[in-house]
């Protein structure tokens, strides 16, 4: 296997048992989403045979070649920072967003956006970015001309929506309604 298509690989069996499905492994995550780092190797290599056997090493050059910034290890343990679907919902430390944040998503959302506003739907929390072309990244997974909302991040934390950090440049909500969507109704659709 390719060096570049390793990392995908390793990458993507991580985010399934971080993000997803930690008891097909299991896998008890705390709270904050972690799990000691000898627990996880464990049940990795256990489950997948992996050849040669991840290492935390491993792990580590995974997440130095990723263009995003999924996991963190800290103290021993290791987590994903955004992207849960499990059931129980982990904590994110609550944060001041800036002014404006984005939503890169499909044309063809955009109308229940709209109505119903920002919601989870498959995930435990709402996923924005803090630049636009990280949204534009965002929605191009599902739209090759996709559509990028601006959250009016601001008022909307003002108003008691509550933000959450994920990564420097993703940011977490439980939902976000539509009156703070589209800053002064307009919707920019990159070309
Ligand atoms: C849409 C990836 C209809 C929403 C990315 C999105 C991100 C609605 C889709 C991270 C809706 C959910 C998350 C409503 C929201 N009606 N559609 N009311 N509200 N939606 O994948 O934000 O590479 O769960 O617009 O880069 O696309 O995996 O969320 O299109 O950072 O690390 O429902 O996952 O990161 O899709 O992506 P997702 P997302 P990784």
């Amino acid at each position: 296997m390719a060096e570049d298509n390793r990392y995908v690989y390793i990458s993507r069996k991580m985010s399934y048992a971080l993000r997803h499905n930690p008891e097909k492994y299991g896998l008890e995550l705390a709270q904050d989403g972690s799990v000691e780092m000898e627990t996880f190797l464990r049940a990795m290599n256990g489950m997948h045979h992996f050849d040669p056997p991840l290492t935390e090493a491993m792990i580590r050059e995974v997440m130095a070649h990723a263009e995003k910034q999924r996991f963190a290890i800290e103290d021993g343990r290791i987590r994903a920072l955004y992207g849960h679907s499990f059931q129980i919902k982990v904590d994110h430390k609550e944060a001041m967003p800036p002014a404006v944040l984005y939503h890169g998503t499909a044309r063809r959302f955009l109308d229940s956006i709209m109505e119903k506003g920002l919601l989870p739907m498959g995930r435990q929390y709402v996923h924005m970015s803090a630049d636009i072309e990280t949204a534009e990244q965002v929605g191009r997974r599902r739209d090759n001309r996709p559509a990028i909302l601006t959250i009016d991040a601001e008022k909307a934390a003002a108003e008691g929506i509550k933000f959450y950090i994920g990564n420097d440049k993703v940011w977490l909500a439980d939902q976000v309604p539509p009156r703070y969507l589209g800053r002064s109704g307009e919707i920019v659709i990159v070309a």
